[in-house]
């Protein structure tokens, strides 16, 4: 119990000790020496722009498949680190990227965790993933959903290595929100319990779904947006289209039954630059991870000019200025994209501007 002798003896210390050290002892600071921090003009990202070259890390990917088996890797993936963001490691803000690559007769063990995932391959066929038992199997170009808390595991039963860009949310679920679970299935893969890639087959096309499927998920229930279904929606968009100024040609990969992202966290894009494109400039509250499915250009992240080539990587923090050129003048690039737009545009964060917007008189 307090005592009025407690309160007495507060009362002087607080009138003659430096409040500042005794304030740090109670557990509190001053806002007011905190305002930098608390209240920047500008968002302060601790993520870099940074590209990772697919041809330098490549032969590295060949020599792990050679040299340390799934059972001692469990999962065989370089992890794209940002410079900003070393530990824990993360790719941008919220944003994990990485590159997995899987040979013949390989098994990679089923599991599941809060993050939700997906997959970009990007070389090799003849791999699949099981993701609550409906098999889904991969070819370059496809973009295969893994949503949170759904098993999965991958198996490779064709011939040459697999290679594809894992992309996940933890950054955001393990280091802003602290909810990250994770667990082992128990056996190494999943039996199949559904017709092979059917959740692609019946949910692709959006416009007439299965009535009586009830889909209990935030995410998206196609397992995979097969390349050739991206190449069709391409050449349904008219030649002389002059697609975004930023990011010319985009399309947004949908979940079909809400006409929202993919995914509640990631929202996945793939834009056509036509040859010769320059885009605008554009900054956003949103980072962005950017995947070069073909062709060669410059992206101008900030002070950063980063040229890229086919398979790259490369990373864009918020609220940098941000503009893409195609450097071809024969060939057309694809760009293949995915951001934390929607948490923002969920929380009312989301916000753009081209460099000489003002919203002052
Ligand atoms: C994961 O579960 C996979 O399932 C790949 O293939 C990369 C990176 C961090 C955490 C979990 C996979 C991952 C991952």
């Amino acid at each position: 119990m307090t005592t009025h002798h407690d309160i007495e003896a507060a009362n002087s210390a607080a009138a003659t000790e430096d409040p500042y050290v005794a304030i740090r002892a109670l557990g509190t600071a001053p806002l007011w020496r905190y305002y930098g921090s608390v209240l920047p003009a500008e968002p302060q990202p601790s993520a870099v722009p940074y590209l990772w070259s697919y041809a330098a890390l490549r032969p590295y990917l060949l020599r792990f498949l050679d040299e340390l088996s799934l059972e001692e890797a469990e999962r065989r993936v370089l992890m794209l680190i940002n410079p900003g963001m070393v530990e824990p490691p993360a790719t941008t803000t919220s944003l994990y990227a990485g590159l997995q690559i899987i040979g013949p007769g390989e098994t990679a063990q089923a599991h599941r965790h809060t993050s939700n995932a997906f997959r970009y391959v990007i070389e090799g066929s003849g791999a699949y993933t099981t993701v609550n038992g409906e098999r889904v199997h991969m070819n370059p170009g496809d973009l295969l959903l893994t949503p949170n808390w759904h098993w999965h595991d991958h198996y490779h039963e064709g011939d040459g290595p697999m290679v594809w860009l894992d992309a996940l949310d933890y950054p955001l679920a393990t280091n802003c929100l602290d909810i990250n679970f994770f667990e082992l299935y128990g056996d190494r893969s999943q039996k199949s319990s559904v017709p092979d890639d059917l959740s692609s087959r019946q949910f692709i096309h959006g416009q007439l779904s299965p009535a009586w499927e009830v889909v209990h998920t935030e995410a998206s229930p196609v397992g995979n947006y097969p390349w050739a279904e991206t190449a069709r929606a391409f050449d349904a968009i008219a030649d002389d289209a002059e697609g975004s100024a930023a990011e010319g040609v985009l399309l947004e990969y949908k979940n079909p039954l809400t006409g929202g992202p993919v995914l509640p966290t990631m929202g996945c894009r793939i834009s056509r630059l036509r040859p010769g494109f320059r885009g605008t400039p554009v900054k956003r509250t949103s980072s962005a991870i950017y995947h070069v499915v073909q062709g060669s250009g410059v992206a101008q992240v900030g002070n950063q000019r980063l040229e890229w080539h086919d398979k790259d990587v490369f990373a864009v923090p918020p609220w940098h200025t941000f503009e893409l050129r195609n450097d071809s003048a024969s060939q057309d690039a694809y760009l293949f994209s995915y951001t934390n737009e929607p948490v923002l545009r969920a929380l009312g964060f989301f916000r753009e501007e081209l460099p000489d917007d003002t919203d002052r008189p």
